[in-house]
């Protein structure tokens, strides 16, 4: 599965680069032909019935290892904007870990996402991680467009545990965001559909509730750079997915130290085999 692509042409100027490097994300305008936001869109809506039968009418759902559902997900996961962004980002061996499509329930005021980084769902050796996103719908904040504080990815990790020491996938403690909430220090990914958005893997979010009467789907890939090893967290069926580059079985930590490793993660079936 870790197919080599074609060269990565750079799509980013200096400027976005350093915009990114920043404030933690960018929002590209327009990145998917028309063709393609048609294939991506049917694709989400041969999963509705799915969706549904996970309460998807309620709440927001978000369903895994797209790419192995719909072949348009496999063609948006190697989009050339998707790559040549994320090696320009993260360098040249982008690793997926995780692609999926998150649905808002339509006109409930639900489906709020509480304020979170992604990196601490799966932690990896160091911080090149990021979520490129195509944005399925025209997304604003009425219909549950993500919301970032500016510049919160410089800050690292934060908790994500209870005080009885469980993971729960949001901020617990809300001195981490609520300064830059009561300041306004706040950015909306707002887009026409066929937009794109890249979000650091520390980055600060929460997306908003869906108040209209539109959908709001979101194609989300996290990719790590290939020396990014994880440290826990879910295995998903992607894992063997290299949109470009391959391995290089070595992890990076946060210092620059470089471990060996030796070999890639799989599954041997345990010490005996
Ligand atoms: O709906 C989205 O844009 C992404 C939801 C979210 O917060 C996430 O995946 O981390």
């Amino acid at each position: 599965m870790a197919e080599r692509t074609a060269t990565a042409e750079p799509i980013l100027s200096d400027d976005q680069v350093a915009s990114y490097r920043e404030n933690g994300y960018l929002v590209l305008p327009d990145v998917l032909s028309a063709p393609e936001l048609a294939g991506v869109r049917a694709a989400a809506d041969a999963l509705d019935e799915e969706r549904l039968s996970r309460g998807g009418a309620e709440r927001t759902v978000a369903i895994h290892d797209v790419i192995f559902l719909q072949e348009a997900f496999m063609a948006a996961a190697r989009h050339p904007a998707l790559i040549g962004a994320s090696v320009q980002l993260i360098g040249e061996n982008l690793h997926l870990i995780q692609a999926r499509v998150h649905w808002k329930p339509i006109a409930k005021g639900e489906g709020a996402v509480a304020w979170h980084q992604d990196y601490p769902f799966h932690p990896l050796t160091n911080y090149d991680v990021l979520a490129v996103t195509f944005l399925l719908d025209d997304t604003s904040v009425q219909n549950g467009a993500l919301q970032a504080i500016p510049g919160s990815h410089k800050r690292g990790p934060m908790n994500h545990h209870d005080t009885d020491g469980k993971f729960v996938g949001r901020c617990t403690n809300a001195d981490d965001y609520a300064s830059d909430v009561a300041n306004g220090n706040l950015y909306d990914l707002v887009g026409p559909a066929g937009s794109m958005t890249i979000h650091h893997g520390n980055l600060l979010h929460y997306t908003h509730p869906n108040h209209s009467d539109t959908p709001r789907r979101a194609l989300v890939y996290q990719i790590a750079a290939g020396d990014a090893a994880l440290l826990g967290g879910n295995f998903f069926k992607v894992w063997p997915v290299y949109l470009h580059g391959s391995d290089p079985e070595v992890a990076r930590f946060e210092d620059g130290s470089i471990q060996r490793l030796p070999q890639p993660f799989r599954n041997q079936g345990g010490l005996d085999s």
